[in-house]
This record gives structure tokens, sequence and C-alpha cells, in this order.
């Protein structure tokens, strides 16, 4: 299986050197010539532990999206915001039956995507793996997790991908339930990532804002079965809590953003839920409130609000 992996960012560079090591081919898609100047510069992605003790080198050919090598097999691992225009770039190069998987957090992107390329399988995937850069093309794995894979229209498990996976060392399973573990990590991040943002705290600090997170809670809940995704709901409010108290010395992956002038994906968090909230008649004042106080607090630090 040759990979195509667009978008070599921190989660990017983790599974190519994951199937670099493995001896599978692999190439990276950088967005613009500069990327790829930089890239050539070194000419290696690098991997190192969560301790920076190791670190092993993997050249691995790189390549611009308007490339002409057919892609089989792509892994698209943008941000969000980035996944319809990075798409759009390769469509040209897919074919009815190359196989997409998309990595992104939150929900919406994959939908957009899938719309754009409605002749080519995408799978989408849901990574609790950690893993940030120290400089372009440098990824630190800084949390073992899990990867779900699966189709947010039922198709069938792909032949091959998660062999193909495991033999890479890539913790993955397939699931018929991808869409429950991304509506709940969407709840789950709509609960805390805002006021993590807005009150700019540690997960741990919300403990002082109980009664908010538990209101916040009880229209997600309410959203998620409107939406049709009672298992999502299930025990919301106890999966929030015991996600706080694990990470409660962490900064959300907002707050990070926030902290590093990033743009953040609110729009396929918040943003999503409200568009969610307002298509199904579904109220949720409490999470409207918070998405606007998140889109002011982004606004005064000079941060785009969607
Ligand atoms: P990242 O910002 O480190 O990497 C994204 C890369 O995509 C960047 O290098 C960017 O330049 C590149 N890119 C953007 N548009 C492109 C295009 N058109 N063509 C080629 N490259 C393009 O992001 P990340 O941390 O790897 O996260 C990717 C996704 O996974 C996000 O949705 C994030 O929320 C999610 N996620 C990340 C982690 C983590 O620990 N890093 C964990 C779970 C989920
Ligand atoms: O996924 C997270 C994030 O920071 O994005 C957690 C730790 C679950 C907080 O929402």
């Amino acid at each position: 299986m040759l990979w195509h992996i667009q978008g070599p960012g921190s989660l990017g560079c983790l599974w190519a050197a994951r199937f670099a090591a493995a001896q599978q081919p692999v190439r990276l898609i950088v967005r613009n010539p500069d990327a790829l100047a930089r890239y050539q510069q070194v000419g290696v992605v690098r991997l190192s532990d969560a301790n920076l003790q190791q670190t092993q080198s993997y050249p691995i050919n790189a390549q611009l999206p308007a490339h002409s090598e057919p892609i089989s097999h792509l892994l698209l691992t943008c941000k969000a915001y980035d996944a319809t225009a990075a798409i759009a770039q390769v469509a040209h190069r897919l074919n009815q039956d190359s196989l997409v998987v998309l990595l992104q957090n939150g929900l919406g992107s994959q939908q957009a995507v899938q719309a754009l390329v409605p002749d080519t399988c995408c799978i989408v995937a849901s990574s609790t793996e950690g893993a940030y850069l120290t400089e372009p093309f440098h990824s630190v794995f800084a949390g073992q997790g899990e990867i779900g894979l699966g189709s947010l229209d039922s198709k069938p498990e792909p032949e091959g991908l998660i062999n193909n996976c495991h033999s890479a060392q890539i913790p993955c399973a397939w699931t018929t339930a991808i869409d429950t573990t991304l509506w709940r990590k969407l709840a789950i991040n709509c609960a805390i990532n805002p006021l993590t943002v807005i009150l700019d705290c540690n997960n741990g600090a919300l403990i002082a804002h109980a009664n908010l997170i538990n209101t916040l809670c009880a229209e997600l809940q309410s959203l998620l079965k409107a939406a049709q995704h009672p298992a999502a709901a299930q025990d919301l409010q106890q999966h929030v809590w015991q996600v706080i108290e694990k990470t409660a010395a962490n900064s959300s992956s907002m707050r990070q953003d926030v902290h590093n002038k990033r743009r953040t994906e609110i729009s396929y968090m918040t943003g999503f839920a409200c568009a969610q909230s307002i298509a199904l008649e579904c109220p949720t004042p409490a999470l409207h409130a918070l998405h606007a106080q998140l889109q002011a607090a982004l606004s005064m630090r000079g941060l785009p609000i969607s």
C-alpha cells in the first residue's frame, strides 16, 4: 500500500515515520513550494519519544499537491479548517478505487470533504494519541492513545486497511460506531475547551465552574439525542468530569492553539454544535452564549472567530 500523507504536521509526521520505519512506501504532500523547499533542506521526517531521548530520522519523499502521481491511499492530517482546500488540491489524483482517511478533530469538515469527492471512499478517524512539533517535520510522540477508524455512511471496512496500519505499529481499530465516538468527543470538547480559553486555565480549574459545565452537559446531551446519537449522549456529564479529572494538569488543545497564536478549530466544535442545534430546533442557550464568549475571547487576541 502506498500512502500519501497530506498535511505533514504533528500527526502526519508521526504516521509517516511509522510507515517508513515499517519499510512501507510513503510520500508527504506539502502545501506549497515554500514548504517543499523547507522540507528539502533537511530531507527527513524526525520522530522523537516523549522525553526527547531518542530521535529517528526517515528520508521520505515529499511532493506538491499538483504532482501527477495517482493516489491510492491518502491520509489527510491537516487542521479541520484546511481540509476542503487540501482535498481540492489533490482531487484530480484520486479515482473511484482511492481511499481517503480523514484525521480531523470535531465534526463538519469530514462531511464537507466527502461532498467534494463524492466518488471516493472517505473513512474518518478519531485519535487520542498526542504529538507536537519541535520544528517543521520533527514530531514528538507525546501521548499514547488509540485511533478509531470507521465510516460516517456505513461503508464496509476497507480490505487490508487495519492490517496495514497494524504492521506499521499504528494502534487503530475499525469501529461501526465512529459517529458515536466523534459526537461524544465533540460534546466533551465543547464542554471543556472553550471555557479553558475564556478563563485561560488548565482543565482541572473547571471544577470551580461545575454548575456551568453541568448545564452545558445537559444541553449537549439533548443535542446528541436530537441528532440521533443516543449512545453518545449516555452518561455524558460523567464522561466530561472523568476527562477533566484525568487531564486536570493539561491545557486543552484549543487553549494551546490560542497560546501559540494559532487559529482554533472553533467552527468544527461549538460552531458545528450551535449550527446543529438551530437545524434540529433543539435549543442550547448556554452553548450559544459560550460560543459567543469564545468568539469574543479569540477576537480580543487577534485570532479568527471561525
Ligand atoms: P498540525 O498543524 O501540526 O499539522 C497540520 C499540517 O497540515 C500543517 O503542517 C499545515 O501546514 C499542513 N497543511 C495545511 N493545509 C495543507 C495542504 N493543503 N496541503 C498540505 N499540507 C497542508 O496539526 P496536527 O496537530 O497534526 O492536527 C491535525 C488534526 O488532528 C487536527 O484536526 C487536530 O485537532 C487533530 N488532533 C491532533 C492531535 C495532536 O496531538 N496533535 C491529537 C488528536 C487530534
Ligand atoms: O480532547 C481534548 C482537547 O484538549 O482537545 C480534551 C483533553 C478531551 C479536552 O477537551
